[in-house]
This record gives structure tokens, C-alpha cells and sequence, in this order.
């Protein structure tokens, strides 16, 4: 890696994501990559709640999840010490692992539409953090992560339809006045960390012939005692299980709204009960 802590953190801080640039070799990239891919091959059951037709890149291809509980090699990832003494940099301290993801997005895959990842985890009190790892370089080409900086101050939207010829997920959080949607760029290596808050998401692959490979992790604060159902059983890092409560369906949403001539956001909506976590 070859920036500090310290300089992370403070990017974490203001921006709500930050890039330790490198955090994994190109040789730990190719093992995870032929990995999944042999995991892919085997035809382990993938996430195809979004995938209704025969021909999407998506059904070849969907995205497995939770695959720690069962995979040596994911579990490694996710509680691996690099990712973690980044995390407790960024966060102040140690948070608890409860979630991991491989997204294969070959050519021609939808993306998967803005959202905040506390909608789905719940975490309270506090929210979650995101160690995305990227397996292939990525860029606006193959459809890289989209983040709108400094979001991660707002509290949980309520979401609106997404566009489901871009997205293989059906809500999206509308981009708030004022804020913009920036790309991540990332080389293999990278690991993109993001707060539960921050709202992103990613585009298709418009790309003929690029995969855009992810191996994505998520965690909850240190201060939590609950997060949804799906994410149980929380693990510290040395892999010994950290009960939690759990988070209830339909927690509070914010709206934008006018009052007295400035938008703001109040806390009037519910989120729906969801079955499949992000
Ligand atoms: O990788 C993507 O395209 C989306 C991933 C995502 O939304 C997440 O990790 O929470």
C-alpha cells in the first residue's frame, strides 16, 4: 500500500470512501480470479432475483453471496489483516464482518442502480463499511463504481424506481440537488472503502470483452448492536462470532422536503422489508 493510514482516514472522513491503492498483488488478484471463476464454472447458485431474461449476461453470470460461510479463501479476504488495520484507521476502531460478494459483470452485464448499503444492513446504533476489492482494473468502460461524495453525511433515503435496463436491482436513491455522481477508477488491487451512508452504484459493462470482477465485504461499526437477520452471524477478526441483535423491518426513511424555502430531509417514510441484502 503506499499511502498512510492517517491520509485514508481523513479522505474516508470528508469524502465518505477513500483507495488503498495496491492493498493486494497481482498474484493474490490471479488466485482470486480463477478462483471464482472456478467457483463460477461449478455452478455454485448465484443471486438471480433480478434476472428475468434467458439471454442477460447476468443469468451465466450472477453474483454469489455470503460465500465465507462455506469458502477458506473468502474468509481469508474478509477478515484479512491488511483490509482490517485499514478499517480500523477509517473507522477509530475495530469493526465486525458480516457480509462478503462476487461480482463476475461480464461485457454487456447491467450495473446495479445508486443506493446506501445501511438501507439493506440496518446497523445500529452507527452503519456499515465496504471493503470492495477490485479484481480487474475498472473504468466507465467495463462499469466501475459510481459514488456521490459527501453523501455519506445524509441519513438513510427512502428509494424510488430504478431503470431496470441498467440495473439488475429495481430501487434507486435519486441523486441529491447540489451533489454529483463521480467514477471510481481502480486498478486490480485496489480496495475501495466506502461508508454504509454513501450512496453508489455502478452502469453496465459496455465494454465487448471485460469483465469487471469484485470481491466486495462488509462490515458493521464497532458500536453496533443490531443489524438485519440476512447478516447474522457477525465475526470478529480473528473469526470468533460476535452476537448482535436484530434490526427490525421497515426502518425509517428520509424524504426531501421545503420548508420555509430550504430543502431538508425528514424522516417520514418507511423502508420495505427486504429479503436480499446488497
Ligand atoms: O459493484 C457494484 O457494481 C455494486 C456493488 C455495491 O453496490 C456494493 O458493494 O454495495
Amino acid at each position: 500500500m503506499q499511502q498512510p493510514l492517517q491520509a485514508l482516514a481523513r479522505e474516508f472522513g470528508s469524502a465518505g470512501y477513500t483507495i488503498a491503492r495496491n492493498l493486494f498483488s497481482s498474484a493474490e488478484i490471479e488466485q482470486y480470479k480463477a478462483h471464482y471463476m472456478q467457483m463460477n464454472a461449478d455452478q455454485v447458485k448465484g443471486d438471480t432475483s433480478g434476472i428475468k431474461d434467458a439471454s442477460d449476461p447476468l443469468r451465466t453470470y450472477p453474483r454469489i453471496m455470503q460465500m465465507h460461510r462455506w469458502d477458506e479463501l473468502t474468509l481469508n479476504y474478509l477478515l484479512h489483516d491488511r483490509v482490517r488495520d485499514v478499517l480500523t484507521a477509517i473507522l477509530g476502531c475495530e469493526p465486525y464482518a458480516v457480509q462478503t460478494m462476487i461480482y463476475f459483470k461480464p461485457p454487456a452485464a447491467r450495473g446495479q442502480a445508486l443506493h446506501q448499503d445501511q438501507y439493506y444492513l440496518r446497523v445500529e446504533p452507527g452503519t456499515c463499511c465496504a471493503a470492495w476489492l477490485a479484481i480487474d482494473d475498472c473504468d466507465e468502460e467495463n462499469g466501475c463504481l459510481q459514488v456521490v461524495p459527501g453523501s455519506h453525511d445524509l441519513p438513510v433515503l427512502c428509494t424510488v424506481a430504478a431503470d431496470t435496463t441498467q440495473s439488475f436491482t429495481d430501487v434507486t436513491v435519486p441523486v441529491p440537488d447540489g451533489m454529483t455522481v463521480a467514477p471510481v477508477i481502480m486498478k486490480a488491487g485496489d480496495v475501495l472503502f466506502f461508508n454504509g451512508q454513501l450512496i453508489h452504484g455502478s452502469l453496465p459493462n459496455v465494454s465487448h470483452d471485460r469483465f469487471r470482477r469484485s470481491l466486495i465485504a462488509h462490515y458493521v461499526v464497532g458500536e453496533a448492536e443490531k443489524v438485519y437477520k440476512w447478516y447474522h452471524p457477525a465475526l470478529r477478526f480473528d473469526g470468533t462470532i460476535m452476537t448482535l441483535g436484530e434490526s427490525q423491518d421497515g426502518s425509517e426513511c428520509g424524504v426531501w422536503v421545503e420548508r420555509d424555502g430550504t430543502r431538508t430531509i425528514e424522516m417520514i417514510g418507511k423502508t420495505k422489508a427486504v429479503g436480499v441484502a446488497q
